[in-house]
C-alpha cells in the first residue's frame, strides 16, 4: 500500500488531506426577517440573541437574520411569517394591525405621555390583551415588546409648527389603517408605503413628508432627503417580536425556554439602547442639517377630537381594550 492509499482509507482522511469538515445542519433552522438597517439597535441585539441561542442550545437552534427588507417589505414578511416561509418577524404594532386590528392601540394619537406609561401598559394588561389577539391568528408574540420610539414628523417644503401646517400635506405613513385615519383627521394627505420605499419616495418628491422615531431617521439616513423635523411625539410605536405558531409549537419546551429568554432579554437591552440614543440623536441630526422645532400638541389633539378620531377608534378597538389604554394613560376623549 502506498501512503496515499492508506490515507484514503483512514477514517480521518478528509481532515488529513485538509478538506473542510462538513458542518452538521442545526436541528432547527429558522429565518428572521425585519425592515431595519443592520446598524439599528434592533438588529444589533437580535444578532446577540441569535448567538446566545446557538450557544445555549448547543447548536440545535440556528437563527439566520435577514435585515433591511431583504426578504421583501413589511406586508410580504407578514405573509411569510404566517405561512411559515420565515419563522420570525418584527412588525411594528402599526403594521401587524392590518391582521390583528387591536394591535394598533398603542399608536392612538398623543395617548402616551412618556416611557414609564408606555412600558407599564405594554408589559402589563394592555400588552397581554394584544398578545392574546396575536395568538388567535396563529402567531406567537414574545412577551417583551421592542422599542421603535415616539414618532416625529419630517418634511422638506416647510416646517410643521401647528396643525394648520398639516393641510393637504403629502405625508408617507406605514401600511396601517390607523395611520391613514389619523393623518386624514389632521387634514393631511397621507399615503401608505412600505418602509423599503420611503427614502426614494422622499427623494423623488412623490411625498413631501414622513413620520418616524429619530433613531430610524438617523439609521435610514432620511435627513439626506428631508429639511425639517417637528418633535410632535404623535404616536408611540414598538415592534412585536413574533413567530410562526406552528414552528414555535414544534420546538421542545427546553428550547422554547432558551429562545424566549434570549429574545426577551435582548428586547429589554434594545429598549435601553433606544433610550440612550434618544439623548444624542437630535444633536447628531442637527449637525447633519435637519432643522428642529417643537410644536405644541394641543392644536393636533383638538383637531383629532373634533374630527371624531378618538370616538371612532374607541369603537373599533372596543370598550375593553380602550379601558385598558385609558387605565394606563388617563381619559382620552
Ligand atoms: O415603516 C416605518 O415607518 C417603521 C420603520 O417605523 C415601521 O416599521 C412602522
Amino acid at each position: 500500500r502506498t501512503v496515499l492509499q492508506s490515507l484514503a482509507t483512514a477514517p480521518v482522511a478528509g481532515a488529513i488531506l485538509g478538506m473542510p469538515r462538513i458542518a452538521r445542519a442545526a436541528e432547527f433552522e429558522f429565518k428572521y426577517g425585519n425592515n431595519l438597517p443592520l446598524t439599528h439597535p434592533l438588529n444589533i441585539r437580535a444578532h446577540e440573541a441569535a448567538e446566545r441561542i446557538r450557544r445555549e442550545s448547543g447548536g440545535r437552534v440556528d437563527i439566520q437574520i435577514f435585515p433591511n427588507n431583504q426578504l421583501g417589505g413589511d406586508t410580504d414578511m407578514l405573509s411569510q411569517v404566517r405561512n411559515g416561509g420565515i419563522t420570525f418577524f418584527t412588525p411594528s404594532a402599526l403594521v401587524i394591525a392590518t391582521l390583528v386590528p387591536v394591535a394598533a392601540i398603542n399608536a392612538v394619537g398623543f395617548a402616551f405621555a412618556d416611557y414609564s406609561q408606555v412600558w407599564s401598559a405594554m408589559d402589563g394588561k394592555l400588552g397581554e390583551a394584544v398578545r392574546t389577539a396575536i395568538g388567535k391568528v396563529g402567531l406567537y408574540a414574545f412577551e417583551k415588546m421592542w422599542d421603535n420610539g415616539f414618532r416625529q414628523m419630517t418634511s422638506s417644503g416647510k416646517p410643521i409648527e401647528s396643525v394648520g401646517d398639516m393641510n393637504g400635506l403629502k405625508i408617507r405613513v406605514p401600511v396601517s389603517p390607523l395611520s391613514i385615519a389619523m393623518f386624514k383627521a389632521l387634514s393631511a394627505s397621507p399615503a401608505s408605503l412600505q418602509f423599503s420605499e420611503v427614502y426614494s419616495a422622499l427623494q423623488t418628491r412623490v411625498v413631501d413628508a414622513q413620520e418616524n422615531p429619530l433613531p430610524i431617521i438617523q439609521v435610514a439616513k432620511l435627513y439626506e432627503v428631508q429639511k425639517y423635523c417637528a418633535l410632535s411625539n404623535h404616536i408611540w410605536d414598538g415592534y412585536w417580536f413574533i413567530a410562526n405558531g406552528r414552528a414555535w409549537k414544534s420546538l421542545p419546551a427546553d428550547l422554547q425556554k432558551i429562545v424566549a429568554a434570549a429574545i426577551n432579554d435582548a428586547g429589554m437591552q434594545q429598549r435601553e439602547d433606544i433610550k440612550a440614543l434618544n439623548q444624542s440623536v437630535q444633536t447628531d441630526l442637527q449637525s447633519k442639517g435637519l432643522a428642529f422645532n417643537q410644536p405644541s400638541p394641543d392644536s393636533f389633539r383638538a383637531k383629532l377630537r373634533d374630527a371624531g378620531f378618538y370616538a371612532e377608534w374607541k369603537g373599533r378597538f372596543g370598550e375593553d381594550a380602550w379601558a385598558l389604554l385609558e387605565g394606563a394613560v388617563g381619559k382620552l376623549a
